[in-house]
């Protein structure tokens, strides 16, 4: 089928930013000589044209109009499902820029040897310029880009996840600069992936993979990897965070960003539903964003925070209507789904989901299945990708150009012993080396061994876009500058496990006792009881004492192993010595101030 041309927008005549986009289009034109430039609009019409063409091609089977309107079924290459950390690089001036904890590699080199593999790659190919918008439209704190792609699937999802075409277009008058993104599908070649980033440059460039981290441009790469490194030049924060409100019975709202590395529950804390006592009693959640928040001082010197996404790219194993009906419903209608399993009436399944499994369906790989076939129909990293405003909870705050003002940081990993369900921090700086010493067992959703423990900070480690330890010294200068109007950080673990390997907490729905202790205590009211690592709340505070939960499970719960914990302080400081050129002593310090208490008889609890 022949796509289709267009020409770019003639709004693109004026002022010296258009120039130097239709330079660079020009420029990548010449290197990846495509057949047809396509400029997107990002409207329906162009939706549909697009979503025919990846009909024909094979790349979507259309699903059951009635159970899915308007969304469609995709299968990766089996290579190619999920980000690449060793093959992701920080293109920095200088390796020390980019710190020990990034692949590094000379710019000048990088982007020569990046424009050979584009060199011809779009030859007989559409070559894609997608105009997107990072943020509220209006907002001082959106940003906008483009990406070059040859990937009409990276064009279906981008429209989804940001905002595409004109309405970033019409931005384009306001800003200061846009980010260049060059995506090409290449052959899918694993040994040809290369997602690689140039933060003096604003540029991104990436080979070989369609996976949302390594091809959807915006997300990771743009709105993380880049904004940190410009972040921290400017004083603000771009961080791997969720953000939602809570109403309290009384009215007042209180919002909330929580850090958990990838695939450890943001996107199901972010749209929570509150236990039906809860909602009787007026509690209330809604979802502002559920992977990236972007945050900055307001006038009022609070740090308030924007989501720059407009779509969830989230997990499909696991979620019900059970787990997480929010999401169900969010992604009923309108949205892409890649790797889960597809049924014979065009309807998808995955693992977790609500019912009996199909008696037979087709996997993720196109093999047939069945339940006792021994293998996952869904891969464990499947992902819809559906829009934000379909969320039954999102919070009417979500496009507020101002965003919401935070009250609590969360951190959260997987972590099957020594961390309790939820501590608190005793001052920024001391939730800022919680953050720094984040460890979670790695899970599907970055290709390695799932299940080993790393450390992980501030759930930043594959996103952060420079060196690690300024990062921190970043975190820091902030609590400097926001003094006592800084939230307060809280560390979470919803995955402790009894000694027979069982989860110990429900999770879930049951995660809004924790919110609304930390609700409570922000507002200065939850109990709590000091402990060496921190604040712990009292079972009473948690309100467990209602359930038929045995006393046991709670102190198994909240427990603080003091053996437990005099190692991870000493793994502490072997990882924080991995950092010794850039660490800031405060963190060093707060390391040992926690030795200190966990030697201190008075913290029995
Ligand atoms: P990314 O999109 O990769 O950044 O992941 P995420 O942090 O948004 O994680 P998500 O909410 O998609 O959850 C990932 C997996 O963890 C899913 O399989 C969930 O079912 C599971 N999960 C989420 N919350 C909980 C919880 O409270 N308890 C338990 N046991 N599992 C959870
Ligand atoms: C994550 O891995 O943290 C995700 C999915 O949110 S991806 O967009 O691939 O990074
Ligand atoms: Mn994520």
């Amino acid at each position: 089928m022949q796509p289709f041309g267009t020409l770019p927008p003639t709004m693109l005549q004026t002022s010296d930013l258009n120039r130097e986009l239709m330079a660079w289009v020009e420029e990548t034109s010449e290197l990846t000589k495509p057949d047809i430039i396509h400029w997107c609009t990002g409207s329906e019409a162009e939706s549909e044209r697009l979503n025919d063409l990846l009909t024909k091609d094979g790349t979507f089977i259309p699903l059951d109009p009635i159970r899915h309107p308007n969304s469609f079924y995709a299968r990766s290459d089996v290579n190619d499902v999920a980000r690449v950390e060793g093959r992701t690089f920080i293109c920095s001036a200088t390796e020390q820029d980019a710190g020990p904890s990034n692949n590094w590699m000379d710019p000048i080199q990088m982007r020569e040897f990046m424009n050979g593999l584009f060199d011809g790659c779009m030859t007989g190919r559409v070559m894609y310029v997608i105009p997107y918008l990072m943020g509220p439209p209006g907002s001082s704190m959106a940003q906008v880009g483009v990406v070059i792609t040859d990937s009409a699937y990276v064009v279906a999802n981008m429209r989804i996840m940001t905002r595409i075409g004109s309405v970033a277009l019409e931005e384009f008058p306001h800003k200061a600069s846009f980010v260049k993104g060059m995506h090409s599908t290449g052959v899918l070649d694993p040994e040809q992936r290369y997602i690689c980033h140039f933060p003096e440059l604003g540029l991104i460039m990436s080979f070989s993979s369609n996976y949302g981290g390594n091809a959807l441009l915006g997300k990771k790469c743009h709105a993380l990897r880049l904004a940190s490194a410009q972040a921290r030049q400017e004083g603000w924060m771009a961080e791997h965070m969720l953000i939602l409100g809570i109403t309290s019975p009384d009215g007042v709202k209180t919002y909330v960003a929580g850090a958990f590395p990838s695939a450890c529950g943001k996107t199901n804390l972010a749209m929570i539903v509150p236990p039906d006592v809860d909602q009787a009693k007026g509690w209330k959640v809604e979802c502002i964003g559920d992977d990236i928040a972007w945050l900055s001082f307001g006038e009022d010197g609070r740090l308030w925070a924007i989501n720059p996404e407009a779509g969830f790219f989230g997990v499909a194993p696991g979620t019900s209507m059970t787990t997480n009906p929010n999401a169900m419903l969010s992604c009923r209608a309108n949205t892409i789904f890649t790797n889960v399993a597809l049924r014979d009436d065009r309807t998808i399944w995955w693992e977790g989901m609500d019912g009996p499994p199909p008696e037979s369906c087709t996997d993720w790989t196109g093999q047939p299945w069945t339940p006792g076939c021994g293998r996952p129909a869904a891969h464990p990293n499947s992902r819809f990708t559906a829009p934000a405003r379909q969320c039954p909870a999102i919070s009417p705050e979500w496009q507020n150009p101002e965003g919401v003002p935070i009250s609590a940081i969360i951190f959260g990993g997987r972590r099957s012993t020594t961390v309790p369900l939820v501590s608190e921090s005793l001052s920024w700086q001391h939730g800022t080396y919680v953050g720094a010493t984040l460890t979670s067992e790695n899970t599907a959703a970055a290709a390695g061994t799932v299940g080993q423990l790393r450390y992980d900070p501030m759930a930043m480690l594959p996103f952060c876009g420079y060196h690690m330890a300024d990062y921190w010294q970043h975190w820091l200068n902030m609590g400097k500058h926001g003094g006592d109007q800084m939230p307060t950080i809280y560390h979470v673990n919803w995955f402790r496990k009894d000694e027979a390997g069982k989860l110990i907490w429900p999770g879930y729905r049951q995660n809004m006792r924790v919110l609304k202790w930390i609700v409570d205590r922000v507002r200065q009211r939850g109990d709590a009881v000091a402990s060496p690592i921190g604040m712990l709340p009292t079972p009473q505070a948690l309100e467990i004492s209602g359930t038929d939960w045995p006393q046991e499970t709670v102190k198994e719960l909240l427990a603080v192993d003091r053996e437990e914990w005099y190692k991870e302080v000493d793994r502490r400081e072997e990882f924080f010595a991995n950092f010794a050129t850039n660490l800031p002593p405060e963190l060093l310090r707060e390391n040992e101030a926690l030795r200190k208490r966990l030697q201190d008889e008075q913290l029995r609890f």
